[in-house]
């Protein structure tokens, strides 16, 4: 297994849309263990294909307390989605400790095809809902900060910017 580099919002090539996996085989496998190891050692709770650069529908998650329980969505599309929405804090990998209020619906259900290939459905409620719908959000090439007011997202594109090239001066 790998460490994979995260990219860091504002790159483009976060707005890269990604397409489904023909057929979940060896190169497959090894990406979604590439990204499960990126994920915890970065200590996030999901992780999208697309942060690491590969462009295909991808995410793997895990919101256990304990931090043992990967899920991989390989192809993943909502089937359902409920009719109330609920207002929490959100975070990104890709936007290093910038956290704001996003609107999502309450709970969804996801069908996807596992690590194994096989399709499986899941309902996803609580943090795992939100988890699901922000990792979907980056397969199309959404980051939440585009759910915030303009001037915020300005204001954090600055920071994450400067904050980018400081750590670059230092290494
Ligand atoms: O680690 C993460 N935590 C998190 C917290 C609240 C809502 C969404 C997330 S996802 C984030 C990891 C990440 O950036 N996934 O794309
Ligand atoms: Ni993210």
């Amino acid at each position: 297994m790998a460490r994979l580099t995260i990219l860091r919002y504002p790159d483009p090539r976060l707005h890269k849309v990604a397409q489904p996996v023909a057929a979940v085989d060896d190169g497959i496998r090894r990406l979604v263990d590439d990204m499960l190891e990126t994920m915890y050692a970065a200590e996030g709770v999901g992780l999208a294909a697309t942060q690491v650069d590969v462009h295909r529908r991808v995410i793997v998650m895990d919101t256990s307390e304990q931090r043992d329980h990967p899920i991989v969505l390989i192809n993943p599309e909502l089937s359902w989605r409920s009719p109330e929405f609920r207002l929490a804090e959100e975070g990104c990998l890709s936007v290093p400790a910038i956290y704001d209020k996003v609107e999502r619906h309450a709970s969804v259900k996801v069908q996807a095809l596992g690590r194994d290939g096989e399709p499986f459905e899941m309902h996803a409620e609580d943090l795992a809902a939100v988890c699901v719908q922000h990792e979907m959000d980056h397969l199309v090439g959404k980051v939440f900060v585009e759910y915030l007011s303009a001037l915020k997202r300005d204001r954090i594109r600055t920071k994450m910017i400067k904050k980018t090239r400081d750590e670059a001066g230092k290494a």
